[in-house]
């Protein structure tokens, strides 16, 4: 079976660490790419980040080809995107959505993301653990 799973990270998360840390907590992104690669050391683990939409989008379509699994932190393209959305329809692996802040409990604009409705599931609100977590669920999924 393909043992590659995309982490792939979405606009302003490249700023972690320093980017409003009482709300996305002071791991950097390299810690958490750290945290990713520890979780699931048998898998290769594709790890990015973007500011751009489309380069998201071609990781996507790369991901469909080569990819078991996907975990993706949309971040600002979670509530925007519809062309990451029907990128991600076409990947047939096992997709969790992950938010290192509670989307819920901020802004409205922060509560409707057109990427749940392709994820097996969402975690939000658990900083860094987040990613280990949907690395476990992943892994759990293909199982
Ligand atoms: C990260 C962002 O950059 C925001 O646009 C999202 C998400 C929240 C996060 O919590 O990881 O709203």
């Amino acid at each position: 079976m393909n043992k590659t799973i995309y982490v792939l990270n979405g606009p302003n998360l490249n700023r972690l660490g320093t980017r409003e840390p009482h709300i996305y907590g002071k791991a950097t992104l390299a810690d958490i790419e750290a945290i990713c690669r520890s979780e699931l050391p048998d898998w290769t683990i594709a790890f990015r980040q973007s500011n751009h939409e489309g380069e998201l989008i071609a990781w996507v379509h790369e991901a469909i080809a080569a990819g078991a699994g996907i975990v993706i932190n949309p971040a600002a393209y979670t509530f925007t995107s519809i062309a990451l959305l029907d990128a991600l329809k076409m990947f047939e692996g096992p997709i969790i959505e992950v938010h290192l802040s509670n989307i819920h409990r901020r802004e409205s604009y922060y509560h409707h993301s057109y990427v749940s409705k392709v994820a097996i599931g969402v975690i939000a609100g658990l900083g860094a653990d987040g990613y280990r977590f949907a690395l476990r669920a992943v892994s759990s999924a293909l199982a």
